[in-house]
């Protein structure tokens, strides 16, 4: 019954619908409407109730459907998914699961919000509800080493995906910032477990700026990031875009598998948002200076330091200059 009044207040796109009806329609009580009302707000549903309008859905944009995206994305590789209306990291749980041995590969968890999402390096990912939060857990047979490129065949992936709802095409700052009119608008986290020579599971965590105005975000990071709502001026439910998403993943990553990095490399190189240019790297203890002349088939960032040298780059945060 619960997820029958939540489909009703989904279907409403955050108008209200008053309980009488919500009763009527459903044939039970009001006050089992309040009480399913209660428990979808203790689940972290986003619902308000004002007397004499009724109860409003406000993050409906956020919610998706499982079993619906499954019946329609025809998958080989995503197994199941989870949606929660709010986790602390989707990374977290989908750890915790593989831990416990509850999960494998093909696993999606979404969240409408996160609590303590997580960027790289120990970095905060704000994300408010109205955002794509997921991880998709995988267990590609690789050796460690070409993790790396797992990063590039993802940020080449989702700046793919969301072509498909801009007027505009996506960059790529590398290894794997979606950027947009030189903003933010997504950013993905790769966790890995295993050894040198084979990795058990990697969690690719992948964090959109769908539905919210960067004005929900705190001071330093309102002005880097964008939306797909502030680009395009329209709300497009998660639940549409997750499988587009998820479709983008699936192609490049069994592009990747099959006929290695060399078949993403050009496509990386024409979005990345540097090539060409000036950057500082900054790594750990140091910074260089250069001109990124390429992208490498080891998906390392080429830096010509000065007239004779280039040095590659394999970590680091880049600043064009
Ligand atoms: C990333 O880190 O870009 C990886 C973000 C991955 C987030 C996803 S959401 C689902 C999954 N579960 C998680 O807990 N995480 C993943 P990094 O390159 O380190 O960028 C972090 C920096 O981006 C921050 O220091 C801010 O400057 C900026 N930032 C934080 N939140 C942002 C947002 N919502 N939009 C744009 N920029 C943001």
């Amino acid at each position: 019954m619960r997820q029958r009044i939540l489909a009703k207040l989904y279907e409403l796109k955050g108008n209200p619908v008053s309980g009488n009806n919500l009763a009527e329609e459903l044939g039970i009580s009001r006050v089992a409407v309040w009480k399913h009302i209660e428990a979808l707000k203790q689940e972290g549903y986003d619902i308000t109730g004002v007397s004499g309008k009724g109860y409003s859905l406000n993050d409906w944009t956020s919610v998706i459907w499982p079993d619906e995206i499954m019946k329609n994305l025809n998958s080989g590789l995503v197994d199941r998914i989870l949606y929660y209306p709010i986790l602390n990291s989707t990374n977290e749980l989908a750890k915790e699961l593989l831990a416990n041995r509850k999960a494998q590969e093909g696993l999606v968890i979404v969240a409408g919000k996160q609590t303590s999402g997580k960027g790289r390096l120990g970095r905060l990912w704000e994300s408010p509800a109205g955002g794509l939060w997921f991880s998709i857990i995988l267990s590609p047979k690789l050796p460690m080493y070409k993790l790396p490129l797992l990063s590039l065949v993802f940020a080449v992936a989702v700046a793919s995906a969301l072509d498909e709802f801009l007027y505009t095409t996506c960059g790529i700052k590398w290894p794997n910032d979606i950027f947009v009119n030189d903003k933010k608008i997504a950013g993905i986290l790769l966790e890995v477990s295993g050894q040198v020579d084979h990795i058990d599971s990697v969690i690719a965590g992948i964090g959109i700026n769908i539905n919210i105005s960067p004005d929900l975000l705190s001071g330093d990071t309102r002005n880097i990031a964008t939306s797909l709502l502030e680009l395009t001026g329209g709300q497009i439910p998660n639940n549409i875009i997750l499988p587009v998403v998820l479709s983008s993943l699936e192609k490049y990553y069994n592009l990747f598998l099959i006929s290695g990095f060399e078949s993403i490399r050009e496509e990386f190189k024409s979005r990345c948002v540097h090539l060409n240019k000036k950057v500082t790297v900054q790594q750990v203890n140091k910074q260089i200076t250069g001109i990124n002349t390429d992208i490498d088939n080891q998906g390392n960032m080429v830096l010509k330091v000065n007239e004779k040298d280039s040095v590659c780059i394999t970590t680091g945060d880049v600043k064009i200059i």
